[in-house]
């Protein structure tokens, strides 16, 4: 993982265009900083995804198309702290629905403690954590001839370029068989003023969560970086649709990096790229699935219009 991490900072701050992967955001201090970012009020997306699960949970199961006598997966990758989840979790269990909860995530520790919450709320519920990368751990389903609806959820995959995600689509549709199912979660194109003050908040937390990344290199390859001398920079573009998170270097400077042995020159305004947020519309949904064997079937939409979620069937 430090090797990744090493390599991927190398690779990044050598390019000609600086860059560094969002993914290495959640660390200790990135989960609990996109925790707070969750409940910001500029951070519309979760309220909105919350708001379909809470008003709409029989509408999501209708449009599943799930049986109370057909036995199915439910399988949410990056479960998190289920919030969401639960409102449906809640309903089927109510209404004694014949299936298993798998949520996979990276973290053992969210692992743990969803299973502790969902233990003393939905006491009855069966569930199984499954814990590491999602491909791996979708490989230890191939043999269950059961029916599957796949969760992910929170515009997740709005940190992959199109291509990117048509290749994740592509192998998780590989993976599946007929008649399973992904409810899929995005943020959709909206009025940039919107958009750039969810990733731009007024207490700086989404600034910190950026500038955390800087942290990380400071204290696991021992690098020097003055932190106060990078300002975060969000953009967006509302024709295409797509978010982006920058640093900005507010000087001329160097920076070095122990664990490489290497040096890195910064100008005064070059930028670092960090983060892709893609927005969504059904045409874009229909681009990046279109290699795959996955079909829209339904969309549910939250009352203002800003985040949908799929259904797509195979
Ligand atoms: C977790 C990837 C959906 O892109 O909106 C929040 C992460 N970055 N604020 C997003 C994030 C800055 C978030 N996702």
């Amino acid at each position: 993982m430090i090797e990744e991490f090493k390599e991927a900072v190398n690779k990044g701050l050598s390019a000609k265009n600086k860059n560094l992967p969002s993914k290495y955001f959640y660390d200790k201090k990135g989960d609990a900083l996109f925790v707070e970012i969750m409940n910001l009020p500029e951070y519309y997306l979760t309220r909105a995804e919350y708001e379909i699960f809470k008003n709409q949970t029989l509408k999501i199961i209708t449009s599943l198309n799930l049986k109370k006598d057909t036995y199915f997966e439910l399988i949410e990758l990056g479960a998190g702290d289920g919030t969401k989840t639960k409102e449906l979790l809640k309903l089927l269990d109510k209404e004694a629905y014949d299936f298993d909860y798998f949520p996979i995530d990276f973290s053992q520790n969210a692992l743990d403690n969803l299973d502790k919450t969902l233990q003393t709320e939905i006491p009855s519920l069966s569930v199984k954590t499954k814990q590491g990368d999602y491909f791996k751990v979708l490989e230890s389903f191939k043999d269950s001839k059961h029916q599957k609806v796949i969760l992910f959820l929170g515009s997740n995959i709005g940190n992959m370029t199109d291509d990117i995600a048509n290749v994740f689509l592509q192998n998780l549709s590989a993976s599946l068989a007929l008649g399973d199912q992904l409810f899929l979660g995005v943020d959709l194109i909206k009025a940039k003023d919107i958009v750039l003050t969810a990733y731009n908040d007024s207490k700086g937390i989404t600034a910190a969560f950026n500038l955390n990344l800087l942290n990380r290199i400071n204290t696991e390859l021992k690098g020097n970086f003055a932190i106060n001398t990078f300002k975060h920079l969000p953009e967006y573009d509302e024709i295409e649709g797509i978010a982006k998170s920058f640093l900005v270097s507010t000087k001329d400077q160097d920076v070095f990096v122990e664990a490489l042995n290497k040096s890195f020159h910064f100008y005064k305004d070059e930028k670092i790229h960090l983060e892709v947020s893609r927005k969504y519309n059904d045409d874009i949904i229909n681009s990046i699935i279109a290699k795959t064997k996955f079909k829209i079937s339904d969309k549910l939409t939250d009352s203002n219009n800003y985040f949908s979620n799929y259904i797509l069937k195979i």
